[in-house]
């Protein structure tokens, strides 16, 4: 990163990309901010020259014929040009990239990230590369993402929350979808961020670059929880990937309860139902609201779950 960057570090972005495509991101984050900042001191100095060139002292009376010279014409049209060129040069193609270019459906890694509140669940297809059924009314506190066990494609998939592991220099697609309420699942480090939202499946991809270990966040306010919904990625070499993978595959093997969600915050309403399953102030009452424990049903949002995306959703194996 070059001297322009100082900018970016001034105003508190987040210094460390470790994704292929957060350069690119950053380079138009700072060209707006010097940009800003250069339109900021000329209007400030053109301002203080208006105030003094024209003080009452020296223009007792209007002009009423006001500016002959071209000058801020030509000012205003450098300025609309140059936004222009920012916004279809920029800031359009590289949003279009995002949306439209996803890497081909085998190179990448293909996760699918549920949110409840107040915690990230991430499914992974383990070997066979297939992941198993999906169906609501299959969640419980010891099934998060209600997993059809007799669903032999199931077997060895992989179920984690609040962590997740992905390998160095290969692209990652995550589709994202929540059991409840909108969440955004934002990692600051590797520039990219996307709405989690029920009924929907939403693709966003990158590519890590560097290992290590990043924080992910919640970026909705999501409800008093909110605040604690932190998850980590660890971007690991191609064999402590493999590593982990083993790992978690022997876990499911032996482990039969996935670890609980986040817990609640003091002053959330509790009523038995299950995370996630609690109505918006003022909307209907899911059916089994009063049930204890974990059988209580899904709250309506969560029917549409496993809803197909929807059509105008750009594909990620495409
Ligand atoms: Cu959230």
């Amino acid at each position: 990163m070059n001297s322009l960057a100082l900018i970016n570090e001034f105003l508190g972005m987040p210094p460390n990309n470790a994704s292929s495509h957060g350069y690119q991101i950053d380079h138009i984050i700072e060209f707006c901010h010097w940009f800003m900042a250069a339109l900021f001191v000329g209007w400030s100095a053109f301002f203080i020259y208006v105030l003094i060139r024209f003080r009452k002292g020296r223009q007792p009376v209007a002009d009423h014929a006001g500016v002959r010279s071209g000058i801020s014409t030509h000012l205003e049209f450098s300025v609309v040009l140059i936004e222009a060129v920012l916004l279809l040069g920029f800031a359009i193609p590289l949003w279009a990239r995002r949306v439209n270019q996803f890497p081909p459906g085998k190179e990448a890694l293909l996760v699918h990230v549920v949110a409840q509140q107040f915690s990230f669940n991430y499914h992974l297809p383990g070997a066979d590369g297939q992941f198993a059924r999906r169906d609501v009314n299959l969640v419980s506190n010891s099934n998060p993402l209600g997993i059809d066990p007799k669903d032999p494609a199931g077997k060895d998939d992989i179920v984690t929350t609040g962590e997740l592991h992905v390998p160095v220099d290969r692209p990652v697609i995550a589709e994202l979808s929540s059991k409840d309420v909108i969440h955004d699942f934002f990692i600051s480090d590797m520039r990219i961020a996307g709405d989690a939202i029920p009924g929907s499946l939403i693709p966003i991809w990158f590519t890590p670059v560097k290992t290590g270990t990043y924080e992910v966040i919640c970026a909705q306010l999501c409800g008093l929880g909110h605040y604690g919904m932190k998850g980590t990625l660890v971007v690991d070499t191609p064999q402590d990937y493999q590593a982990w993978l083993k790992e978690r595959a022997e876990l499911a093997g032996t482990q039969t309860t996935p670890p609980a969600p986040a817990q609640r915050p003091p002053g959330e309403p509790i009523g038995g139902a299950t995370p996630g399953t609690i109505p918006p102030p003022g909307g209907p009452k899911p059916p089994n609201a009063d049930a204890q424990g974990a059988g209580a049903s899904p709250h309506p949002a969560q029917q549409l779950h496993n809803a197909p995306a929807p059509a105008a959703s750009p594909s990620p194996g495409g």
